[in-house]
């Protein structure tokens, strides 16, 4: 099986040797993309130098900030041009914990077909998140469940784990969507295409470096996602 980290970045320096090297110690039969939207604070330049140590770890640079929900389908397409069998999605944070990696291969390895990693299966379990950030996450999460009723608990996440088959299925030309949109988007076109989702439940902590790239816009996005993809669930536009 051949398997394949992606994480989108944007000024993450200081975050991005830790992230790699936190990944390796975990994950050593895992390649590592990075898709770098021309960092201002040199993010591409620090990875290109990882990249020509250790042939593990591969870069993707795109002219300028384009968007994380494009930024992986950039990556899930060079996945499977490369024939990965399983390919993770995660944030370069450090948000995200590398030691959950293999958990998450072992899942799919006993069956699932998506692996979600999820805060809200049991509780509530962010670690240093501000309340107002919290509070907007689990209504989200709420809101979509309850109006496109699809059973994912945690569907604006985006640390998961995907089948090459699932990534095969679905097109990825017609993925416009960014942050939370995006992982709403990926999650709704998994389970409508009838590919079994197992969710697991995962630990998310606040970065201490670096700064969050979420803004108004994204929510916004994200707030008129739900209905798009209830009217493509009723009239079947998948
Ligand atoms: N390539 C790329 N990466 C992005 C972009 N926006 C965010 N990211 C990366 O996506 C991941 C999650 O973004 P982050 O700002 O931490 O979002 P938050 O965790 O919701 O606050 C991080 O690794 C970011 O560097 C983008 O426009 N392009
Ligand atoms: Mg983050």
């Amino acid at each position: 099986m051949k398997k394949l980290i992606i994480s989108p970045t944007y000024n993450e320096s200081k975050n991005i040797r830790e992230f790699i090297s936190q990944l390796s110690a975990v994950a050593e039969d895992v390649d590592i993309l990075i898709i770098d939207d021309n960092s201002p604070d040199g993010t591409g330049i620090i990875v290109k130098e990882l990249a020509l140590e250790n042939s593990k770890i591969n870069l993707i640079e795109r002219e300028g900030k384009l968007g994380l929900g494009t930024a992986y389908c950039c990556g899930f397409k060079w996945a499977l041009d490369k024939g990965y069998d399983l390919i993770v999605q995660m944030d370069a944070d450090l948000s995200h914990n590398p030691e959950d990696v293999p958990r998450m291969f072992e899942t799919a390895k006993e069956g699932a077909e998506v692996v979600v990693g999820s805060r809200y299966i049991v509780g509530v379990n962010v670690v240093n998140w501000p309340m107002r950030r919290l509070i907007l996450s689990y209504l989200a999460n709420w809101y979509a469940r309850f109006v496109i009723r699809f059973p994912i608990t945690d569907s604006t996440g985006g640390f998961k784990c995907f089948k090459k088959k699932v990534l095969q299925a679905i097109n990825l030309n017609a993925i416009h969507s960014e942050g939370y949109s995006f992982q709403i988007e990926i999650n709704f076109l998994s389970w409508i295409k009838g590919f079994q989702i197992k969710e697991i439940p995962i630990v998310f902590t606040d970065r201490t470096v670096g700064e969050s790239k979420m803004n108004r816009g994204i929510v916004i996005e994200a707030i008129w996602m739900v209905p798009k993809l209830l009217i493509r669930k009723l009239f079947r536009i998948y």
